[in-house]
């Protein structure tokens, strides 16, 4: 499990970018996003360096929490 807070995601658009980011490096990962905290957790997937990667690359800035 990882879990980032990724402040410049602010709505439900920012939610499925990010969503589709994961999904593009695992699609078996598990993705749960609460948009009031900004946080984006991530399980079933061992590739966590290259999903952080990918949600940067989306233009957002993930900061590992857990
Ligand atoms: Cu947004």
């Amino acid at each position: 499990m990882i879990e980032f807070q990724v402040n410049d995601m602010t709505c439900g658009h920012c939610a499925g970018v990010i969503t589709k980011a994961v999904a593009s490096i695992d699609a078996a990962a598990k993705v749960e996003i609460d948009i009031p905290t900004h946080r984006v957790r991530i399980s079933g997937t061992d590739k966590q360096q290259a999903i952080e990667a990918a949600i940067s690359d989306a233009g957002y800035t993930p900061e590992r929490i857990a």
